[in-house]
């Protein structure tokens, strides 16, 4: 966990460079961090725990049976409309900045939407992207759009959960929505809008994994940059090309894969 430094007051981190496995420590350094702000909601912690777990089994780096997913979402981002990213604790926790640079790749729109809603997170969660001058200053010259705070005033049919108050201008009108670490209900309540859902969860046998039109099985931290950057180079490409690595794609097939990769993995793993 961060701390501060009692002489100046510097932030430093525990966890040392040369740690093994740095990288998923800073990551539980940043989840924790973000509940200390009251951004992330209790419930984001053991989520955040079953990814890793996923994360261990997958070997903590991304596939090409991930890349392949990447490819197929950064194509669909291009060819949409009105691409929407949705954002909750943990991916402003983890990826604030990275959504931010993938939102300005595409249409800026970034819509808040939690499960676990209090004003209290809504307010907190603004505060994180208005407190980082560069983004304060993408929002004032409209690069990028935060959405879902004050205008959640569309409801997701047949969605119970606080999950289904959307922004007309965000995911109620968006044709595809980007959603990390979601939980399933809402990937099928939007799947039956008729959008086409992305989603980013370490977990291959969840139902919004198996509900969405792509799922892409990788860590949001390692992923959100990897899409990013095809994103930036299929906006070079004809839209004939583009849909033809989203028509080449299998979501069934590609879970099937990636469940194949880790029992296979498994089985060979050298315990020595
Ligand atoms: O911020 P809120 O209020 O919207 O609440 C967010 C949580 C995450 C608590 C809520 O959406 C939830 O309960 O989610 P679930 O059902 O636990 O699903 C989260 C999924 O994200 C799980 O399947 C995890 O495997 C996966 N996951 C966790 N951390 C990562 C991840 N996938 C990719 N990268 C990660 N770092």
């Amino acid at each position: 966990m961060k701390h501060k430094d009692n002489d100046n007051n510097k932030k430093i981190s525990f966890v040392p460079k040369t740690h093994p496995r740095y990288k998923s420590l800073l990551n539980r350094e940043k989840v924790v961090e973000a509940l200390d702000k009251g951004i992330l909601a209790k419930a984001g912690l053991t989520a955040h725990g079953r990814g890793e777990a996923f994360d261990y089994l997958i070997g903590e780096k991304t596939t090409d049976i991930a890349l392949k997913s990447i490819k197929a979402s950064a194509a669909m981002l291009v060819l949409a409309e009105n691409p929407v990213i949705s954002i909750n604790g943990n991916t402003i926790a983890l990826a604030k900045d990275e959504i931010v640079q993938l939102a300005e790749e595409l249409n800026g729109k970034i819509e808040v939407n939690l499960f676990y809603r209090t004003k209290e997170r809504e307010e907190n969660i603004k505060k994180a992207f208005e407190e980082d001058l560069t983004i304060k200053e993408k929002l004032n010259n409209n690069k990028i759009k935060l959405l879902g705070l004050n205008d959640a005033n569309r409801q997701i049919p047949n969605l119970d959960s606080l999950r289904g108050k959307v922004s007309e201008k965000g995911i109620y009108s968006a044709d595809v929505v980007l959603v990390p670490l979601e939980d399933g209900d809402r990937t099928e309540a939007l799947v039956n809008m008729g959008k086409k859902v992305i989603s980013i969860d370490l977990n291959p046998l969840s139902r919004t994994a198996r509900k969405s039109t792509i799922t892409i099985v990788d860590e949001i931290t390692r992923c959100i940059p990897l899409l990013t950057k095809y994103v930036k180079e299929y906006k070079k490409m004809d839209k004939k090309a583009l849909k033809n690595i989203v028509d080449n794609y299998d979501n069934k097939e590609n879970l099937k894969e990636m469940l194949n990769y880790i029992s296979n993995r498994l089985k060979t793993m050298d315990l020595g």
